[in-house]
Formats: structure tokens, sequence, C-alpha cells
């Protein structure tokens, strides 16, 4: 008889992890320090920008002074302003930081380095192609660009360039995390990796609505080939992603927060399964709620907006969650360092340090800013304020602070990693941080304030109007001590910047901060999955979004001819 053998099932072995060498980890330093260069360099203008305004309103119109700048008008300032701040000191910084969050969390190099210096360079032209028709007053369109405004072709091209180069960075990060995986089977993917890709998943089914509506709407129209717009389906498409645009702005910073910051004050992860749920959270919820920005625009049945406004208070419930979480894992550093009862271990926080004061302070004002966007997203309070100044006053407590304060402090410990010197002056960092924290909150005050009483309206060159009302006075006042110590604090953080970039190299050892679990134990597999929450947020935009849109797209009317606000 013949004998059967049978060979032992082959179990594949893993390959051998890949480690980091020198020429790897500078390469990753380079591709953070340039995205995060050029995203410094934006906001250097922008702030300034910035403070312009916050003159103009209070009665001191000094757009003159812009002039040989070629800033020619208040509405081109403003567009600048929010194109500079909002979209590309926002985006530079985060595919920046992510590149190097996710390779020094997976401790392993880019899989393919070049796949991240195609996207980075993609968006550098993008930005420079786009710089030429904001600077010329061809696309004074504000950072929205609603139709039927309508700019200079070279101002989408360059914008769809600087949004394609972004998904191209994060294929880069998905190439890495597909090798990461295959070395490692079985074991739980990190958390700062693995939260910074939910982020750039997101952000990638985000875009498809402003790519979309450039593609197919926008860029037709300013080449010439279709004669008007249809300024709702524009708009709507805009909001598909202009909401998940603002958590692409802030998920970093909850990175950071949750898994970086307890680290700098002796902290720990209170949960870290809680924390993997919040961005999966946030994956699901922050598409389908669009139309909390479209309130007030004839044509969206209430019934859609009303779907919307409940899943915007869904969206909530994780920042809900991180106040607590995240304040459980400061708590647990602060008594690590020797705090004692309800509130003492607060002052034992690590509020020395100039990376950790800036995003503890950014956290704070977080919660007034998020108590805002829950206002604003309640239907009728939202005709309280929509259009007014208190917009501009909840969007400076969010992205403009949670935000740009908490990557302020990141780059004060990221900048001294990736060029290899000491920061210029904790001290300084120190100072800038608390006059942000204190600007913005006369700033903010005063704008949320004049918005709500006495309906002093947003975007518009309010020292200018023939309606201006004197009620406004105080707040403006206000507002303008909160500017001028902001523009002391913008001084103080280019000042750090350019004084550390200036110095030479040290040789102080830097490392990422990783905050560990408070309990280390098992994630549960399910939060470790990726299908199911994308195939989720997939079913929920198709819900939220396929009916309108089929409706919009059925009965567009391509009618609306173009506007501008070049005023001069
Ligand atoms: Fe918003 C408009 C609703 C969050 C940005 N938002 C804007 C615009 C911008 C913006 C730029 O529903 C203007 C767009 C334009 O130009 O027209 N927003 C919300 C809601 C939230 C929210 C519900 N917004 C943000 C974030 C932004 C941002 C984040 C940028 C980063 N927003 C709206 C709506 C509008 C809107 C309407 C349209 C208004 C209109 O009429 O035009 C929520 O995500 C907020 C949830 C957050 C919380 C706070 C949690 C607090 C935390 C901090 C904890 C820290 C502690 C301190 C406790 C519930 C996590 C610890 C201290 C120690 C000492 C230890
Ligand atoms: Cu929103």
């Amino acid at each position: 008889m013949a004998v059967q053998t049978m060979s032992a099932p082959q179990v594949k072995a893993a390959p051998t992890p890949v480690v980091m060498t020198a020429r790897d980890t500078r390469t990753i330093h380079r591709i953070t320090g340039i995205s995060i260069g050029i995203a410094m360099a934006a906001l250097s203008i922008g702030v300034t920008l910035g403070v312009f305004q916050g003159m103009e309103h209070a009665g001191f119109d000094w757009y003159w002074a812009l002039r040989p700048l070629l800033i020619k008008s208040y509405y081109q300032g403003l567009t600048l302003h929010g194109v500079l701040n909002a979209l590309v000191w926002t985006t530079f910084f985060i595919v920046g930081f992510f590149t190097f969050a996710v390779t020094n969390s997976f401790k392993r190099p880019l899989k393919y380095p070049w796949v991240s210096w195609l996207g980075l360079g993609m968006m550098t032209v993008g930005l420079l192609i786009a710089a030429y028709p904001l600077l010329a007053n061809l696309a004074t369109v504000l950072y929205t660009f609603y139709p039927p405004l309508l700019a200079d072709w070279t101002f989408y091209v360059g914008l769809v360039l600087v949004v394609v180069g972004s998904w191209v960075m994060g294929y880069s990060m998905y190439f890495t995390f597909g090798a990461w995986r295959k070395e490692h089977p079985g074991e739980t993917t990190p958390f700062i990796a693995m939260s910074s890709i939910v982020t750039m998943v997101m952000w990638q089914i985000a875009t498809l609505g402003v790519a979309a509506e450039i593609l197919f709407l926008i860029l037709p129209w300013s080449f010439g080939w279709i004669e008007g717009t249809d300024p709702l389906l524009a708009r709507t498409l805009f909001w598909y992603f202009g909401h998940p645009l603002v958590y692409f702005w802030l998920l970093p910073a909850y990175v950071s927060w949750y898994g970086m910051l307890p680290a700098q004050t002796n902290g720990k992860m209170f949960s870290e399964p809680l924390a993997r749920l919040v961005f999966w959270l946030f994956l699901l919820f922050s598409t389908p709620v669009g139309f909390h920005h479209q309130y007030t625009d004839p044509g969206i049945p209430q019934g859609w907006k009303y779907l919307h406004m409940i899943f915007t208070m869904g969206v909530g419930f994780p920042s809900l969650l991180t106040a607590f979480t995240v304040v459980a894992s400061l708590e647990i550093g602060g008594r690590a360092r020797g705090g004692k009862g309800w509130l003492g271990w607060i002052p034992r926080l690590n509020w020395g340090s100039a990376s950790y004061t800036a995003q503890n302070l950014a956290m704070i004002l977080f919660i007034f800013g998020g108590i805002g966007g829950l206002i604003n997203a309640s239907y009728d309070l939202n005709l309280l304020v929509h259009n007014t100044s208190w917009i501009p006053g909840h969007f400076h407590l969010t992205v403009g602070s949670a935000t740009t304060l908490t990557f302020m402090g990141i780059i004060y410990w990221l900048l001294p990693k990736v060029t290899g010197r000491k920061l210029l002056s904790n001290k300084l960092a120190l100072a800038q941080a608390w006059t942000w924290f204190g600007g913005m909150i006369l700033f903010s005050n005063g704008y949320h304030a004049m918005g709500l009483y006495y309906g002093a309206p947003r975007r518009t060159m309010l020292g200018a109007t023939p309606y201006f009302d004197p009620r406004w006075q105080p707040f403006l006042f206000e507002s303008l001590i909160g500017v001028t110590l902001l523009a002391i604090s913008a001084i103080l953080f280019f000042t750090v910047v350019i004084g550390t970039l200036m110095r030479g190299k040290s040789t102080v050892q830097i490392e990422m901060p990783v905050a560990q679990p408070y309990e280390p134990g098992p994630t549960p597999a399910w939060l470790d999955r990726w299908a199911p929450w994308i195939w989720g947020a997939v079913a929920l935009v198709v819900i939220s979004y396929g009916p309108m849109l089929f409706q919009l797209v059925r009965d567009i009317q391509l009618h609306a001819p173009p506007t501008n606000l070049r005023f001069w």
C-alpha cells in the first residue's frame, strides 16, 4: 500500500520588520520639515492680514499700507486670510505632522518615500499656481469660493492639485500601514498611526465633494464652456466637504491630545479603546452633516436639514467623550506629579512647558468653541446667528485656537526634533501661548456678542457700512485689544521659529511623546477593523446625501451669471 505523505501546512512567515535607518529618518524629517515650513510661511501672511481686518472693523482702515504688497482691498485680504490660514496652514501642517507621526508610531520607514515626495510636490505646485490669481486679485471669492462668485481658472486648478497631492500623501501612509501589517500579523495597530490614518481616510471621503464641485461645475464654467452655474448644487457639494474639513483640522489635535499630550505631563491614556472608538465615530459622522451650513438655503427641504441636525448632534458626541477622557488622562499626570484633592492636580500639570501649555490652553478654548458649535447646529438658534459675526467668533475658537494653538504647541517639540536644533526659548514660547489664549478670548467674545445681540454681519467691511451700529463699538474695541495680543503672540511665535532655525545643531535628543495606556490590555478586535467603519461611513453618506444630490443634479439649472468681489 502506498504510504500517503502529508507535508506540514506551510505557514507563511511574516516578513522581517524593516527598521528605520539614519537615511530613512532624514527623509521623513525633510518631508515633515518642508511641509510644516510651507504651512508656517502661509500662516505668517494669513495672520498679518487678520490684524488688518480687525483694525478695519474697529475703525482703522489701513489697507492702503498693503497696496504696494499687491493687496488691493479688504475682500482680497479676507480671501487670502481664509485661504492661507484655514486651507494652507492646516493642510500642509497636517500632512507633514502625520507623515512623522505615522512612521514614528509604526517605528518603520515610509514604504515608498517617493509617493510622499510626489504628493508634497503636487501640493506645492498647486499652491504656487493658486498664489497667482490670489495676489493678482483674480480670485477674490473668499475661502469658500461660493458660486456665483467666480475666480480665474488657475485658482481652482491650484486648489485641485493641493487636494489631490494631499490624497497622495495619504496613500503613502496607507502603503506604509500595509507593509507594517504584513510584518506584524495579529498585532493591534498602534494608536497614533491608527488615528492619523483614520483622519486621512475621512479626508479622502470628504474631499470627493469639493473635487466634484470644482471638476464638474466650476472649472467648465471658469473656462467659459458653460455660461452659468447652479449655486445651490455647488454649495451642497461644497458643504459635503466643508464640514468634514473642520474635523480634518480638529482630529490631528485630537491625535496629539489623546496620544501624545498625556505623556508630556506624566499622564497615561485613560482609555485607549474609547479613544479608538472616538476616531471611528468621526469617520462615521463627519460627513452626513453638511446641511447644518445650509439651514437658510432655499431649495433644501426641511426634512433633510432636520436629518443633518440629528447627525450633527451625533458628531458632537465623540467630542464630549473626548472632553472627559482627555481630562482624565491629564488628571492621572497631575496626580503623578503630586497633585491632591479635587482640583489640586490642575496646578501640578506641566505648565512650565510651552509645548504642553499651548495645547492645554487650546483645549480650554475649545470648550467654548464646541458649545458654540452645538448652538449653531440647533436649527432655530442658527437662524439667529447665521451670517453674523458670531460665526467668526465660533471658528476662531475652533480652527483658530483648538487647532492652531495645538499645532503651535506640537511645533515646539517637532521643530527641534526634525531640525536637530534646540528651541530658541521655552519662555518666549510660553508667553506666545498665553497671549494667544488671552487674545482669542477677547477677540472671540467681542465677535460672538456683537453678532448675537446686534446682528453685526460677518464677511463685511464693517467700517464702511452705511448701517454701522454704534452699539457694536465696545465689542469692536474689545476685539481690537484681542487682535493686538494676537499680533504680539504671532510675532513671538515666528521669533521662536526663526530663532530656532538660526541656531547651530544641538545634540539634545527629543522623542515623539507617546502616551501609554492607563490599563494596558488587549484592544477589542472590532476597534481595529477597518471595513465595517468605512462601509458604515459610505452608507451614511449615501443615505444623507444621495436623494438630495440626485434631485439637485436632475433639476440642475446652469443660469446664474458670474460675479466677483474685486472692488477697486
Ligand atoms: Fe463649527 C460653522 C457646528 C466644531 C469650524 N465651524 C463653522 C465654520 C467654521 C467652523 C470654520 O451647525 C464657518 C464656516 C463658514 O465659513 O461658513 N462646529 C459645529 C459643531 C461642532 C463644531 C456642532 N467647527 C467645529 C470645529 C471647527 C469648526 C472643531 C474647526 C476646527 N459650525 C457648526 C455649524 C456651523 C459652523 C452649525 C454653521 C454656522 C452658520 O450658520 O454658518 C462640534 O464638533 C463641537 C463639539 C465640541 C465640543 C467641545 C468638547 C470639548 C473638548 C475640550 C475639553 C477640554 C477641557 C479642558 C475640559 C462639544 C474636547 C481641560 C482643562 C484642564 C486644565 C485639564
Ligand atoms: Cu459644520
